[in-house]
């Protein structure tokens, strides 16, 4: 026996003697006690640390409540001034599969239909890869560019048909990081995102999800209900707000845009926020009058921190095939995007839509949708979305 051990041990056999254990018992009845005592020590810790790292996220996420009014509470202690802090901190890079799965099997039997074993590449068979490309929505500039690096590499001679996708996934990787966003953002706190998009593309969606995702990074993250155009509008990102630990500002329905993002932004700095999201009300992109409504949120935003919003994510519909693309074109040209989300991925087939948004207009695509749940948006990253569309089997 250790003395250590023979040290803990004598001093309980002692008192165990004195309370009429017998001697003979005593030993085991020692052992009892010990192996009761430290089990008793380990879940008392166990319990220290939980209750412990509950206090540490609460914290994160303890907001003061919105005004009766719905405006939101700003007090005048509260008030800081605005001060350099790494924002949003980088994503990991979760599985695009899931979304490019009917895309991916479409595109894959469909090559493999020209391409298939051994091919010596002639025009007939680039012919039918551009149709195959424009079908899966890869525009026809990204298309073009695409077949025109193909014939460059291959025509004329024998090749396998793996080593022609292998091309083709690399020169879709190149278009896709030719816009990829810069690792590093503004350093600034509270950082601010506008989502702008024409109806029903999942804005309001996509900043529930958004918001899940930074409140679990420990973010602390606050909404403004700036759609009070549709009824409703504000107690859906109500419901996100709750869902995901974000606070909320919003104001009654038919309000100022503009006045829940001035109220919004202010509650930001005030109650010292990480990040705020600006959801706004559906709008198409050729009413220039909605275009301007949005102007004036971005520069009350600005106002208010200087250089806010420091980002506006446009939402775009995959399954709208092309007209994903004129919508980015034109709310670029009237607000700036910065970046796009590519929603309900996962219920089309032709994906390609993110190259030739990449491709034509140089705005990187930063999150798809790839369903309706919360844990249902993927970060882009040019390198697994190119591999993902090759990768029929992998899909899950
Ligand atoms: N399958 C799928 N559905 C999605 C995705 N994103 C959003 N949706 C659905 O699209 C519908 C519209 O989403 P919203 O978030 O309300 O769209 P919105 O752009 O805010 O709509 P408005 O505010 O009316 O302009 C909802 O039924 C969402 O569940 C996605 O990635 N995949
Ligand atoms: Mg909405």
């Amino acid at each position: 026996m250790p003395s250590w051990f023979a040290s803990l041990l004598n001093p309980l056999l002692q008192i165990l003697s004195t309370l009429g254990v017998p001697e003979e018992s005593g030993p085991i009845v020692a052992l009892i006690l010990l192996y009761l005592f430290v089990t008793l020590l380990i879940i008392s810790l166990l319990f220290l640390i939980w209750r412990v790292s509950r206090r540490g996220r609460a914290e994160a996420v303890r907001q003061p409540e919105p005004k009766q009014d719905g405006t939101a509470a700003v007090s005048a202690e509260d008030e800081s001034p605005v001060t350099p802090v790494p924002v949003v901190q980088p994503v990991a890079v979760g599985s695009l599969h899931s979304g490019l799965r009917k895309t991916a099997a479409s595109l894959i039997g469909r090559l493999e239909g020209v391409f298939g074993g051994r091919h010596t590449l002639r025009s007939e068979q680039l012919e039918e890869l551009e149709e195959i490309l424009i079908t899966a929505d890869f525009g026809m500039a990204t298309t073009q560019t695409l077949v025109a690096a193909l014939e460059k590499r291959f025509a004329g001679t024998d090749a396998e048909s793996s080593a022609i996708y292998q091309v083709l996934q690399e020169e879709i990787c190149l278009l896709l990081q030719a816009a990829n966003p810069p690792s590093v953002t503004q350093l600034v706190t509270p950082e601010v995102i506008m989502v702008v998009g024409v109806n029903g593309v999942g804005k309001t969606t996509t900043i529930g999800k958004l918001a899940s995702r930074f409140v679990r990074e420990g973010q602390k993250v606050l909404l403004a209900a700036g759609d009070t155009f549709r009824a409703a509008a504000a107690e859906q990102l109500s419901v996100w707000a709750e869902r995901s630990g974000a606070g909320i500002v919003r104001h009654d329905d038919g309000g100022d845009p503009a006045a829940v993002a001035f109220d919004a932004v202010q509650a930001a700095v005030a109650r010292k926020v990480d990040l705020l999201i600006v959801d706004t009300a559906g709008r198409l992109h050729t009413k220039t009058n909605l275009m301007e409504e949005l102007k004036k949120v971005q520069r009350v935003l600005d106002r208010a921190v200087p250089g806010a919003p420091h980002r506006t994510l446009l939402v775009v519909d995959a399954t709208t095939g092309q007209n994903a693309l004129v919508q980015a074109r034109l709310f670029n040209e009237a607000v700036g995007v910065d970046g796009i989300v590519l929603t309900k991925l996962d219920g089309t087939a032709r994906g390609g839509i993110a190259v030739a948004i990449a491709a034509e207009l140089k705005i990187p695509v930063c999150f798809v949708g790839v369903g309706e749940g919360v844990e249902d948006l993927r970060p882009f990253n040019a390198e697994v979305f190119a591999e993902a569309l090759f990768s029929a089997d992998e899909a899950a």
